[in-house]
């Protein structure tokens, strides 16, 4: 498996980044790049450091870190939306999008430098990372003190059912684009053409703004918002070894807890706000898990948060779905609507290590059954394990990497058998009748 995940990682390496996915996704991601260091640095920490360095390299002049960077010597069209969709270029000249993902990058650079100590590194790219925070507080900051996005791209995860309400008001049926995505994957496993037309019309309005005016997106996210925060605890790290004062990254940091706690926790579970109508928006995402990660979160809520995350997503199980399968609106192939995907897994694992290490064993496991079962697929149905999206995908490698390299292998063939048992009591018959656990 670890001969793999390396093989992987080399055959998506582009000189400087490692693409996602050589054929869906040929260019670089902001998001994926992170967790893809995170990966390289248990086994070639340069690349660590080259694919963080690299992404930056086409940080905008307000400091926001675009969710692609192109590679001009990919094809036009080999991908859509394209730099003819986005028309813009960092101050690098390179052609980026305009919309931004979550911010797990300050996680990523802190890992990097524990896996290989380089202090001349975290200088580097500590001002960057700083500013890539100031962004996210001068333009996207709400009164109360809540970080926001204004694209199901940037959240990561692009048609959960968390967004299908705020997604009702925009109206407009752009035509004339032509997806890419499904000449490699099955349209049963990607968001609907409806969903293209939506994400089209609200990354037109948004690029028509100046890439400045939220429209009818505008979300704040738990996921985000604990990314962000998560990024401030680490900031706090890497400032103390740059010889700077880590206090007001960590003030920022439980600031952001105690606003998620105060505007998004629902008793059982953190949701998505909608700024546009001040209200929440009820799902069963796993995005309202992470905030585990947060270190200021009080004890008696993260205690809740697992409870939830045992009875509604069959945490004991190790394979934690994207949407709770107890809701009508689980869907256990199609892209984040209900498949477990590595990256949600690690970060919820993040969470849960020193809390519960008993939870944290088994999702760690879990991680490694699914690709063990299916591959470095993009996602995995999480009862059949079956993998779905498509293969070789870079950052379901690289999580797999560090993984083993603190949890180990041994768990493996026990949790084999068990593996999205329990999961299956979660249905409701009616939901998905042909889904029983394998
Ligand atoms: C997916 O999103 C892109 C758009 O950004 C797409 O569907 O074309 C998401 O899974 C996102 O979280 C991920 O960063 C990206 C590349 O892996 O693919």
């Amino acid at each position: 498996m670890l001969r793999d995940a390396i093989r992987v990682l080399v055959a998506n390496w582009d000189g400087s980044y490692t693409v996602p996915s050589r054929r869906l996704y040929p260019h670089q991601w902001s998001w994926d790049s992170a967790f893809i260091a995170i990966g390289h640095a248990r086994w070639a920490p340069r690349r660590a450091r080259s694919e963080l360095l690299s992404l930056f390299g086409a940080q905008w002049r307000d400091g926001r870190v675009p969710h692609i960077v192109f590679n001009p010597k990919v094809p036009d069209g080999a991908y859509f939306p394209g730099p003819d969709f986005w028309q813009t270029r960092a101050p690098s000249g390179t052609a980026t999008s305009g919309i931004i993902q979550p911010p797990v990058h300050a996680l990523a650079a802190w890992k990097t430098h524990l896996a290989e100590p380089d202090p001349a590194f975290l200088r580097r790219i500590y001002p960057r990372l700083v500013a890539q925070q100031e962004f996210l507080r001068t333009a996207r900051r709400s009164p109360e003190g809540l970080i926001s996005i204004v694209h199901p791209w940037e959240s990561g995860m692009d048609n959960s059912p968390a967004w299908d309400l705020p997604l009702q008001g925009v109206q407009e049926r752009p035509t004339g684009f032509v997806r890419r995505d499904i000449d490699t994957v099955n349209a049963e496993e990607r968001p609907t053409d409806r969903d293209y037309e939506r994400y089209v019309a609200l990354a037109k309005a948004y690029r028509d703004s100046g890439y400045r005016r939220p429209g009818a997106f505008h979300i704040e996210d738990p996921l985000f918002n604990t990314a962000y925060g998560v990024a401030e605890q680490a900031l706090a790290k890497i400032a103390e070894v740059c010889g700077l004062d880590p206090e007001p990254h960590e003030r920022e940091a439980a600031a952001i807890s105690a606003a998620m706690v105060e505007h998004l926790y629902d008793g059982d579970l953190f949701q998505s706000r909608d700024v546009n109508t001040g209200h929440l928006i009820h799902s069963a995402s796993a995005a309202g898990l992470t905030p585990l990660m947060l270190t200021a979160l009080p004890g008696e809520i993260a205690d809740t948060l697992i409870a939830t995350a045992l009875d509604r997503f069959a945490l004991k199980d190790g394979v934690l779905p994207s949407f709770s399968p107890s809701a009508p609106e689980f869907d256990s192939v199609r892209y984040w609507r209900g498949p477990s995907w590595i990256n949600l897994c690690w970060l919820v694992w993040q969470g849960l290590k020193d809390r519960r290490p008993d939870l944290a064993g088994p999702l760690a496991d879990g991680m490694l059954t699914m690709v063990a079962r299916s591959g470095f697929r993009e996602y995995f149905d999480p009862f059949t394990l079956r993998g779905h999206g498509c293969w070789d995908f870079s950052w379901s490698a690289a999580l797999l990497l560090d993984v083993v390299a603190e949890h180990g292998l041994d768990g493996l063939a026990a949790a084999g058998g068990e593996v999205g048992e329990e999961l299956g009591g979660l249905v409701k018959a009616d939901h998905v009748s042909d889904q029983v656990p394998a």
